[in-house]
């Protein structure tokens, strides 16, 4: 008979962690054995100048623990931050699912996040265009539950076999490593340009949703449609979506570049300095739910991953917000050791055929077995779930748990049949019984042959300026791209999306879009007419646009943590610059103090202020807006440096905000903004109500003709 003992314990996932984390301040150096260490400077030699001897064992394990230190980084989604938090649900869906974190608004369950990007290694730039990897773990009390997505709706490929070529197309080069987080080159589009699956995610990557201008400020979505089970055992298909508090918000590609140099940890520094200052980044949660009957309803198929469901068809439906509000301890051991799986799901969740999803399944436990070496990591704190853990699997490398008793089989009497079995109202994990009644086959369902509709209907939604940099974007990484055939097959695909985007990308090329557009698709690829993958189906029109994917419809109404640069030097004006630093901190954006110089900076009633950063340490790409208090003595020392009109020249040509007040307005006078001055995010002597509501709009799009005028 099975003993039935007390359920999981409810440990909150910090204190659990508070229980593994070792504290050094205030403690002696030991070896791992404990011992007392009264050296680590010197190794143990015969003789002052002597060889070092074999018996030294303080010089071993220093070495030894050096010589290990690395593990390998994951085979993508190398590069990353991560965040605690909590999640908290608002409004229960007890009607489509049981799982606790849908039905219990009293919960405040335990998350880690973790943001990436995908090609790049781990020491690569944040700004890559790229896609971001949106990863949560939610500690909740029935197990961990997973949601490991993308800040895309949709992924590149369609079925889990293409995921390695996807990944070694992007990826360097394999002769030369080269390049390094850049999707432009000749192997990534030799790929994408015979596999038109790719075409959907691709057109996100080249829009502006591939560099965010903070990881704070990317959507999140689980691309999959998964599966909400009720009580009752009824099914229903959601899609998850994360909406950011902020808004959805990029920068330019021109500034990515920039950034990429003056600080390659923009975004990841970003995102610990406001956890840090207690601006918590906030999402909320969202789902799209149809019922089983509703399956074949669409023009898409809902298994396949690189279709989103349009919001007009299916509303998002808000029901939680997630917080992060603590930063790691330790990097290596919480963010590099955090192994996501989507495998790891609670009852009341439950997956679909997507056979992206079935794939990864798979492929996420096993990649854990060459990044930790073991299978135990679960066992690493930042991996543990919150409850306990029970079973008969046993021993590995690094087994941490003492697990007591005779038996680790299952059935067993010598131990009364524990661990014991859960029935499914005890919370005991069933699989949705979906029906199945077909033939074994290698094949791809005619219904994910639609290539082209989706992608067209991204295109369309956008606003001018979105185009703009979309055909900016495409023009960039084909011009990378050596071989023209590659970059003809490019266009001729291009063109089935908009054929005015192809016109115009084929423009910047100096090419022309070719005529081999009413071809079949095989002879236009020159794919081989046996690759059944390459078959896409006619463009469909089923809706005109779908506002939200356009970032011109996102949320303009904030300038909380925005970063203001003030331009100053000694005896600025101390009074237009208190009304302005005021009334932006009261929205909480963040001022900073550029100087001439570091240090202090004195203003005109005689009062020190610490500098930020000095004008030779820091560049106008790393701020959102600009402003220049008056003071003749502060304007003169700023004309003396060059930089600062490089700085607000920039800021104007990346349609950025920009005040002046008093003598500032002689920078403006110095600089290509003079021509300029009834621009609708340039202020002089303006309001700061003014210039805030700039701020939050971003950025003055309107602009961008003149911007590229603008000497940088
Ligand atoms: Fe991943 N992916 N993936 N992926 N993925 C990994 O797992 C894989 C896919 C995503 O912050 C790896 O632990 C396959 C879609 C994120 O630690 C690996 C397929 C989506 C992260 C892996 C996909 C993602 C990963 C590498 C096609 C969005 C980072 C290290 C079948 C829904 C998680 C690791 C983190 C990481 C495999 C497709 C998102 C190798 C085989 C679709 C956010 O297992």
């Amino acid at each position: 008979m099975a003993k039935k003992k007390s359920s999981p314990s409810k440990t909150d996932k910090i204190k659990q962690l508070d229980k593994y984390s070792v504290d050094y301040d205030g403690k002696p150096m030991t070896t791992r054995q404990g011992l007392k260490v009264n050296d680590t400077n010197n190794s143990l030699k015969a003789g002052e100048r002597g060889a070092t001897l074999l018996e030294d064992f303080l010089l071993r394990e220093k070495i030894h623990s050096f010589d290990h230190e690395r593990i390998p980084e994951r085979i993508v989604h190398a590069r990353g931050s991560a965040a605690h938090g909590y999640f908290e649900l608002t409004e229960s869906i007890e009607q489509f699912s049981k799982a606790g974190i849908f039905t219990d608004t009293s919960r405040k369950t335990p998350v880690f996040v973790r943001f990436s990007t995908v090609a790049g290694s781990k020491g690569s730039t944040d700004l890559a265009r790229d896609v971001r990897g949106f990863a949560v773990k939610f500690y909740t009390q029935e197990g961990t539950w997973d949601l490991v997505g993308n800040n895309m709706p949709i992924f590149f490929i369609q079925d889990a076999m293409k995921f390695p070529d996807l990944i070694h197309s992007v990826k360097p080069e394999p002769n030369n490593e080269i390049p390094q987080a850049a999707s432009a080159h000749d192997t990534f589009y030799d790929f994408v340009s015979r596999t038109t699956e790719t075409l959907h995610n691709h057109i996100w990557v080249m829009s502006d949703r591939g560099i965010p201008r903070s990881l704070r400020m990317m959507e999140g979505f689980g691309i999959h449609t998964f599966r909400l089970i009720n009580k009752k055992g009824e099914a229903h298909f959601v899609k998850f979506h994360w909406k950011p508090k902020l808004g959805v918000h990029s920068v330019t590609w021109d500034e990515a570049v920039k950034i990429s140099g003056a600080d390659s940890d923009f975004h990841r520094r970003d995102l610990w300095d406001a956890i840090e200052a207690g601006n918590f980044p906030e999402w909320e949660l969202g789902v799209q739910i149809v019922p089983e009957a509703d399956e074949h309803k669409y023009d898409f198929d809902l298994l396949d991953p690189t279709k989103l469901i349009p919001e007009e068809m299916v509303p998002v439906k808000i029901i939680g917000k997630m917080v992060l509000n603590r930063n790691p301890e330790n990097f290596f051991a919480e963010t590099e050791q955090v192994a996501f799986m989507p495998g790891s799901i609670v009852p009341g969740i439950d997956f679909t055929n997507d056979p992206l999803l079935q794939g990864r399944l798979f492929s996420y436990r096993d990649t854990q077995l060459s990044r930790l070496g073991s299978p135990n990591f679960h066992q690493i704190p930042i991996n543990r779930p919150v409850g306990e853990v029970h079973n008969n699997q046993r021993d590995g490398h690094m087994q941490m748990d003492v697990p007591k008793g005779q038996t680790a089989y299952f059935p067993n009497s010598l131990s009364g049949g524990c661990p014991y079995l859960s029935t499914v109202a005890e919370g005991g994990f069933e699989s949705y019984q979906e029906r199945i009644d077909a033939k074994k086959i290698r094949t791809r369902s005619d219904s994910f042959s639609d290539h082209f509709s989706q992608p067209a209907l991204f295109y369309r939604s956008l606003a001018k300026w979105e185009k703009e940099h979309v055909i900016s974007a495409y023009s960039f990484e084909l011009g990378k791209c050596t071989h023209k055939y590659i970059k003809e097959r490019m266009l001729w695909i291009i063109a089935q999306i908009d054929t005015d985007l192809a016109k115009k990308v084929a423009d910047n090329l100096g090419m022309k879009v070719p005529k081999s557009i009413e071809k079949p698709i095989n002879q236009a690829i020159g794919a081989d007419a046996k690759e059944k993958d390459h078959q896409p189906g006619k463009k469909k029109v089923y809706l005109e646009e779908s506002s939200v994917l356009s970032q011109a419809n996102t949320k303009f109404d904030t300038i909380e943590t925005r970063q203001v640069a003030f331009l100053v030097g000694d005896g600025f004006n101390m009074k237009s610059f208190d009304a302005m630093k005021k009334a932006l901190e009261k929205e909480k954006a963040i001022v900073k103090l550029v100087a001439p110089h570091g240090g202090t900076i004195t203003c005109d009633e005689d009062m020190e202020h610490e500098v930020d950063a000095s004008i030779m340490t820091t560049e106008s790409v790393l701020f959102d807006a600009v402003y220049v208090p008056g003071g003749q003595k502060s304007i003169d020392a700023l004309l003396k440096k060059p930089k600062y009109i490089k700085f607000i020249n920039e800021a104007f040509s990346h349609c950025k905000a920009i005040a002046v007040d008093g003598e500032g307005e002689k920078l403006i006078d110095e600089s290509a903004l003079k021509e300029y001055k009834d621009d609708k995010a340039l202020f002089i002597n303006g309001k700061p109500k003014e210039f805030i509501s700039a701020i939050a709009q971003h950025r003055n799009w309107d602009r961008m003709e003149v911007a590229e005028k603008i000497p940088v």
